[in-house]
């Protein structure tokens, strides 16, 4: 299987997974990128089986909408059954990276709302110890180069994305070389420093489970 084929085989498999939470008041919470764009469009089979769906970005919005999937507000939402999204690394402990789309902080705020997590990945994501992708941390703009520099001191080395702007109108830092022993402590460390919004480490909020594509089928991990 190419890699694309095995984004595929996970949409599916992905849809396959939450087909039976579907019903009339069901809200499936959706992420953003090209393996969540795969399950939007194998999502789009059983758009008559659910009521509507919360997207993680504009982009994922529009492609939802684009296939007559109703898309609606998180605050109009009391409980959603399900969300799922793809991610840039993940480990043995399904604690993840995200945020190379840019998307992270809508992202954790949809993971934190769903009941079950759905993390659907090729296995080229898979690694022994987070940090080989560079961290993407969300930043108010004035804060952008005291937070870099508290990074730093953290032991990484931050970029600015040049040129881009997230959703919320904030700006992200890829922090390279950061060597990622305790997810759940770096994500808290990270997020106490003033001025930042999210960062991208999914670890006090992990997948529940993975569907990981490889050559040879979809593997399930929990
Ligand atoms: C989202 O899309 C992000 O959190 C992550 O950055 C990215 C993964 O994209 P792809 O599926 O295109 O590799 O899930």
């Amino acid at each position: 299987m190419t890699q694309d084929e095995m984004k595929q085989a996970v949409a599916e498999a992905a849809v396959e997974r939450i087909r039976p939470l579907l019903n009339d008041d069901t809200v499936v919470g959706v992420g953003t990128g090209s393996t969540a764009n795969c399950f939007i469009d194998a999502l789009a089979g059983v758009k008559h089986l659910f009521a509507a769906a919360v997207a993680s970005s504009e982009a994922t919005a529009e492609r939802l909408r684009g296939h007559g999937i109703d898309v609606v507000d998180l605050n109009s939402v009391s409980e959603m059954a399900v969300y799922v999204d793809g991610a840039d690394e993940f480990d043995k402990h399904l604690h993840l990276v995200k945020g190379g789309g840019g998307a992270l902080t809508r992202e954790k705020i949809v993971a934190a709302v769903a009941k079950e997590f759905v993390c659907i990945v090729d296995s080229s994501k898979k690694v022994d110890l987070l940090g080989e992708f560079p961290l993407p941390v969300e930043v108010i703009p004035m804060a952008r180069s005291y937070v870099a520099r508290e990074l730093t001191k953290l032991g990484g080395m931050p970029v600015y994305r040049e040129g881009f702007v997230t959703d919320n109108g904030n700006v992200i830092l890829d922090v390279h070389d950061m060597e990622i022993l305790d997810p759940k402590g770096l994500e808290q460390q990270i997020n106490n420093i003033v001025g930042v919004v999210t960062n991208g480490l999914f670890a006090l909020r992990a997948a529940d489970v993975v569907l990981m594509g490889t050559p040879d089928g979809v593997e399930t991990l929990h």
